[in-house]
Formats: C-alpha cells, sequence, structure tokens
C-alpha cells in the first residue's frame, strides 16, 4: 500500500521533479526533489548587480537588503534582519545587515545555508593597478552565492523538504585588509558572521550543518575540499560531494584537498558550533586561485555560467529533499 502510494507519487511529481534513473527499488528511498532553474538564480544575480557595488553605508547596500529581504518573504520564509555596526580594518564604521530567512521554523532537525550579499570596496587584485579604489560589481563574488539561495528559496516556497531550512545572507564580509596592509589581520573578513556567531538571531541556535556558497557563478570553476571544512566537518564535505558526483558533477566538484581559505563558515563552526563546509572557488595549483576576475573590475554578469549555478543548485537540492 505504501509502496504503490510512493509509485504513484512519483509518476505524479515528474512533470515538475527530477528523478535520477533507478530501479523502483530506490525510487522509493529517494526523495523527489524540485527542479532547479539556473536562468531563474541567474536573473536573481543579475537584479542583485544592477544596484551597483553592494558596500555598507551607501544606498545601493540599503536597497539592496531591501530586495533581499522582500524576496525571501515573497517565497514564504519567516524573515529577521538582523542589524549591527562593526569597525572595519582601516576605522571605517560599517552598518551592516544580516539577512536570515526560516523555512519550518518548529522543525527540530535544521540546515543552514548561507552566503555573503556584501560586494568589496576595492579592485585590489585588478591587472591594472588605477583600477585599485574602483569597487567590485561581485556577480560572482556576492551575488552568485546569494542568486543560488534565493532560487532555492524559491523551490523551497513551492514545496517543502521535510527538515527545517535557514538561509543568511551575511554582510561585511568582503571588507577585509588588503594584503597591502601591514596589519593583513584574516579577522578583518567575514565581520557580518562574526557578529551573528556571538548574537545569533535566536539564542542557543543550532543546525545539524552549514554549507556556505562563495563565488558559485564562473564558467568552468572547480569546487576542491576546502581544508577548514574538512577540519570541522569532513562527513558534511563527503556528503555534498558524493552528492554532486550522483548527479554528473564532478567535473566542478573535485574530490581532492583545496585550500584553508577564512570565510565565513570559520566563524559558523567556530563561535556557533554548526559543523560547516565551504563551496568556493578555488583551485590550490592555480596562478589565480580564486580565478581571474577575483576582487577585479571584470567581477561582472559576462563572467557568470548558468551551468555551474545549476551544478551547485541542483546539488543542494537533492541534499535537503533526502534529509529526514
Ligand atoms: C581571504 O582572502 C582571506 N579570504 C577569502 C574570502 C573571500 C573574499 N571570499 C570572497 N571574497
Ligand atoms: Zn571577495
Amino acid at each position: 500500500m505504501k509502496i504503490i502510494y510512493l509509485l504513484l507519487f512519483a509518476v505524479f511529481m515528474s512533470s515538475c521533479h527530477q528523478k535520477p534513473a533507478q530501479t523502483a527499488v530506490s525510487t522509493i528511498e529517494l526523495a523527489a526533489y524540485p527542479v532547479f532553474s539556473p536562468d531563474s538564480a541567474y536573473t536573481f544575480i543579475e537584479q542583485q548587480v544592477a544596484f551597483g557595488p553592494r558596500i555598507p553605508n551607501t544606498s545601493a547596500h540599503k536597497k539592496c537588503a531591501e530586495y533581499l529581504s522582500g524576496t525571501l518573504q515573497r517565497y514564504g520564509a519567516t524573515v529577521i534582519l538582523q542589524n549591527f555596526q562593526a569597525r572595519a580594518f582601516n576605522g571605517d564604521m560599517l552598518n551592516g545587515v544580516n539577512i536570515i530567512g526560516s523555512y519550518n521554523p518548529d522543525a527540530p532537525k535544521r540546515v543552514l545555508l548561507f552566503a555573503h550579499w556584501d560586494t568589496r570596496p576595492w579592485s585590489d587584485h585588478d591587472p591594472d593597478p588605477s583600477n585599485y579604489s574602483i569597487p567590485v560589481l561581485g556577480a560572482n563574488d556576492g551575488a552568485s552565492g546569494v542568486g543560488v539561495l534565493l532560487e532555492v528559496a524559491r523551490q523551497i516556497g513551492k514545496s517543502s523538504p521535510s527538515i527545517g531550512v535557514d538561509i543568511i545572507f551575511f554582510d561585511a564580509e568582503d571588507y577585509g585588509a588588503p594584503e597591502s596592509v601591514a596589519s593583513d589581520d584574516p579577522h578583518s573578513w567575514c565581520l557580518g558572521s562574526q557578529y551573528w556567531g556571538r548574537n545569533p538571531h535566536q539564542p542557543g541556535y543550532k543546525a545539524s550543518y552549514g554549507i556556505l556558497l562563495d563565488m558559485v557563478g564562473a564558467p568552468g570553476a572547480t569546487f576542491y575540499r576546502e581544508q577548514i571544512s574538512e577540519y570541522f566537518a569532513s562527513d558534511i564535505v563527503n556528503k555534498v560531494w558524493k552528492a554532486a558526483h550522483t548527479l554528473g558533477f564532478q567535473t566542478y566538484f573535485r574530490n581532492e584537498p583545496g585550500g584553508s581559505i577564512t570565510d565565513d563558515h570559520l566563524y559558523v563552526n567556530r563561535l556557533a558550533g554548526i559543523p560547516s563546509i565551504n563551496i568556493i572557488q578555488y583551485n590550490p595549483s592555480g596562478e589565480k586561485g580564486f580565478g581571474d576576475y577575483w576582487h577585479t573590475t571584470n567581477d561582472t554578469m559576462e563572467n557568470v555560467d548558468r551551468s555551474t549555478l545549476n551544478a551547485v543548485g541542483t546539488t543542494l537540492l537533492y541534499i535537503l529533499y533526502n534529509e529526514r
């Protein structure tokens, strides 16, 4: 009886849901999961970039925050805005906002998905040094992770997985000290996640695990097993890379060690104690580890690829809808 129901469910859902080619027996074990739309994710990235650079204390930043919280709300999330102030390495006082959207708020088992939404005020890795003072547009560095998560939110809003999901867009990740600054402090980055780690939006907030997306939009991006992720949450790295390979995305997800990258997941691990990983474009043997356009004036829409967005987004949906 139960089996028949599940098989009928599978046939019924097949019009709008993906299912891997499987036998009837494993059909019963694998949940249907929504089809990720890379076009939709791409549009969410375009809409962020259209505001211009999203630098704390600017009007584009404020408008984009409203766009992000409004979009999460429109897709059925319960939204909390966490305003904070943080002092940057150069003395600037930043007015930041972490944007938090929750689904199934009462479900005990939760997965946390996160990305940074701010963009870097300086193109300090531009090949032309005279571009240093130009802000990064952040199509890849910032908007891509958020765009994939907005599309995940849109899908959850239509039909939720059985677990709870929290999505956090962290602010002030990319205001860190350039390498040229003597006090090149790793803690000068990730100010929003550091604030949230010390002041969670709910006291004692916990999730089973967390996944950070950072720079998930470049054509031909490679995601290696990042070392901070490996240290705190190797089982989650295994789970995600195994899912990606099952889905055929092994050209993106490389089963080899990557670099150790200070990023928002470090503080979610250390301060909030939630085992978290980073899916980040970083090639440990490449001359430019984060890609040619990282922290340059060329981090623009022309260098965002729907296939990369699709590999990451489809992998996330597959994982969320197979959790019990
Ligand atoms: C450092 O460069 C120390 N971490 C990289 C974090 C980052 C910056 N992600 C995007 N932009
Ligand atoms: Zn950056």
